[in-house]
């Protein structure tokens, strides 16, 4: 269900991500934007403040991995269900994340994108992503029941 260009618009952007910046800075602001999203990590340490949110390595860490793990997404883009489906059900049994959450994170990725990227990121650029993000949100939520 990709468009030739769709996957060229998605691929491209990717090939210029750095995904502990960008990672790091889509979870900060997911945990200052959307503050009860801090309940998930109350492992983390200093979440008091937007400062300490994003200097605070753990967020950055994890950013990171997220979205590294994201990447999947676009490196199996007719596959996502499948990529995802073990992280669907940790995310359910064991994290207790509300998949709620997935498309919170994919809007504020498309955001960061949108900061870092301006040239780039056309309005077609975005419909690609948003439907990118929106179908790993539907994946990770798949596992849920
Ligand atoms: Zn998540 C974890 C991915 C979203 C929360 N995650 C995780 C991991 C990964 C991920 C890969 C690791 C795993 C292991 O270790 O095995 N995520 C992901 C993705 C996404 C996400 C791809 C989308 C895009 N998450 C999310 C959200 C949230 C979360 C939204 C909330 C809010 N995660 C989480 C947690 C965890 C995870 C809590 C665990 C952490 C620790 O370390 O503890």
């Amino acid at each position: 269900h990709w468009t030739a260009e769709e996957k060229q618009l998605i691929t491209s952007l990717w090939g210029k991500v750095n995904v502990e910046e960008c990672g790091g800075e889509a979870l900060a602001r997911l945990l200052i934007v959307y503050p009860w999203t801090q309940r998930f990590f109350s492992a983390f340490g200093n979440l008091s403040s937007p400062t300490a949110i994003i200097g605070n390595p753990k967020v950055r860490a994890h950013g990171k991995k997220v979205l590294t793990s994201f990447g999947d997404a676009v490196k199996n883009l007719d596959n996502i269900k499948a990529t995802y489906a073990k992280l669907s059900e940790l995310h359910c049994d064991k994290l207790h994340v509300d998949p709620e959450n997935f498309s919170l994170l994919g809007n504020i990725l498309i955001i960061v994108l949108a900061t870092h990227f301006p040239k780039e990121f056309t309005p077609a650029c975005q419909a690609a992503w948003q439907k990118l993000v929106s179908a790993v949100a539907h994946a990770l939520a798949l596992g849920y029941h």
